[in-house]
């Protein structure tokens, strides 16, 4: 499913595995410890190999000593992976007391800037915090389609959000029609 978005980017959903898409950047659904996990963050680091977990390690013993915050971006090679860069971002644990949304959508945004600096054309997003971190799908859902919607796009043309099954596609089908 593709509609238009604001200045002539496109935005997509894709039903199927995000380390098969082909983009110049794919964002990582990562933790803090930017050192590897499970979900989308397991299947990065399986599929684009040991070179994207070493310049992780490098972030770590760098500019990210205590880890990669909640709601920030970074970049490293994408390894064997048919893109250019993998773009790790740190999503919120839902919470069912505190409203941890601003984070969720910062990572989209951060993501988005990350790319752009790079000047990245293409970019391909997971559910973010939809998974291990427990957010309610048709709620992340809006938050990406709305922050995505919101940004300000320059350089990418392409934006998909890759969905992993049918319930979070069609959740995202319903957040895009809505208007985000
Ligand atoms: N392609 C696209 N979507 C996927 C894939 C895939 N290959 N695999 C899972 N999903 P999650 P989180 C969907 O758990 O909630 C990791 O251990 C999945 O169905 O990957 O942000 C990290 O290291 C769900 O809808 O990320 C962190 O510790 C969505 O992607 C923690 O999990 C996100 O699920 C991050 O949790």
């Amino acid at each position: 499913m593709t509609g238009p978005s604001a200045g002539g980017t496109t935005l997509t959903l894709v039903r199927g595995d995000i380390t098969a898409q082909h983009v110049d950047a794919i964002v990582n659904a990562a933790n803090s410890s930017l050192l590897g996990g499970g979900g989308v963050d397991g299947a990065i680091h399986r599929k684009g190999g040991g070179a994207i977990l070493a310049e992780c390690r490098a972030l770590r013993a760098s500019r990210y000593g205590r880890g990669l915050p909640t709601g920030q971006a970074v970049a490293t090679t994408a390894g064997r992976l048919d893109a250019r860069w993998v773009i790790h971002t740190v999503g919120p644990v839902h919470s069912a007391d505190e409203d941890r949304s601003a984070l969720l959508s910062s990572c989209y945004r951060e993501s988005l800037r990350v790319a752009q600096e790079l000047g990245a054309t293409s970019v391909a997003f997971p559910a973010i915090s939809t998974g291990v971190y427990g957010w309610p799908m048709d709620d992340g859902a809006r938050i990406a389609v709305r922050t995505v919607r919101g940004a300000a796009l320059t350089t990418l043309t392409d934006v998909r959000f890759v969905l992993f099954d049918e319930d979070a596609y069609r959740r995202f089908e319903t957040a895009l029609a809505a208007g985000g």
